[in-house]
């Protein structure tokens, strides 16, 4: 089978930080995932009647329904998606991909931007061999809340966490003035339905605010390297739902093997998935 990547592409994804790929998805799959992911998203967030102003500041940025593949099927097919895992693990340069978690990423119309930051601080792992796959169910333009990024910041040894919550933080870190990236020059991309862009943990990357009144609707897969370890006790889902230790292997079924992965086998839900876990991926129960 011929590989999903050139080496060229490869190249620039190491060099740059990200990588656009054009035509990532056929029309039929940006059409089935898309009105998965929709469905999927209104479920999440029945009962949250609130306006854009009524958010919080973070809220105002993207509606973020997280493992949306656990309780949603039709959702799977997209996040074990074989086209996507492989070219991440081209990408990452690493035979085995597994998923740390997927999330869609709807910015309403009127929605804020996304403030500049990098993946990894927000994630306790290591090494920094994550790639994010960045997917739109429409053509996304600057004025609808396009992605940027800060080509070869994931090489220059930055790791700063910028809280962009703003709970912990109301003015997070300038992550753009940081004289390790200050003199780089965003690169803003449009993209058309179809093309998927990937990005490094580390890259530096923001999104515009949404101008227009249509909702941007973008799922990503966030992927890493089979053998990556839990680097801090610090919460999250995807190490304490199956109770991986510090200096332990991320493994086990909350974070899946995507790549390789035989056809049409695609995982089942996690085993500890119920109301508990399913409340806290819920925005709001009815
Ligand atoms: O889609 C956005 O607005 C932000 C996406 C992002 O930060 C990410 O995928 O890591």
């Amino acid at each position: 089978m011929p590989k999903p990547l050139t080496q060229k592409q490869i190249d620039t994804f190491q060099r740059d930080g990200f990588l656009v790929v054009p035509g990532a998805l056929s029309a039929d799959e940006v059409e089935s995932f898309g009105t998965a992911v929709d469905y999927a998203v209104k479920q999440r967030s029945r009962g949250d009647h609130r306006s854009v102003e009524e958010k919080t500041i973070y809220e105002q940025s993207f509606i973020q329904c997280m493992n949306l593949w656990e309780d949603h099927p039709d959702v799977r097919v997209a996040t074990f998606n074989r086209g996507l895992a492989e070219m991440a693990a081209l990408l990452l340069d690493t035979p085995g991909i597994r998923v740390w978690h997927d999330q869609a990423l709807y910015k309403e119309p009127g929605g804020r931007e996304t403030d500049a930051h990098q993946d990894l601080p927000f994630w306790p792992i290591r090494p920094a061999h994550q790639v994010t796959a960045w997917i739109p169910f429409q053509g996304v333009t600057q004025e609808m809340g396009a992605m940027a990024y800060l080509p070869g910041s994931h090489r220059v040894g930055l790791k700063k966490f910028v809280d962009i919550t703003h709970l912990m933080h109301p003015e997070p870190y300038p992550i753009l003035e940081d004289p390790a990236v200050a003199a780089i020059e965003p690169v803003w991309v449009e993209c058309m339905p179809g093309d998927v862009v990937f990005h490094h943990s580390l890259t530096v990357h923001l999104a515009s605010p949404n101008t227009t009144d249509q909702m941007r609707r973008v799922f990503c897969i966030i992927y890493f390297a089979d053998g990556c370890v839990r680097a801090a006790p610090w919460p999250h889902v995807s190490v304490d739902r199956q109770n991986v230790g510090v200096g332990e292997i991320v493994q086990g079924e909350v974070t899946p093997l995507a790549w390789p992965r035989a056809e049409g086998d695609i995982p089942e839900t996690p085993s500890d998935f119920g109301p508990a876990v399913g409340f806290a991926y819920s925005r709001k129960e009815e």
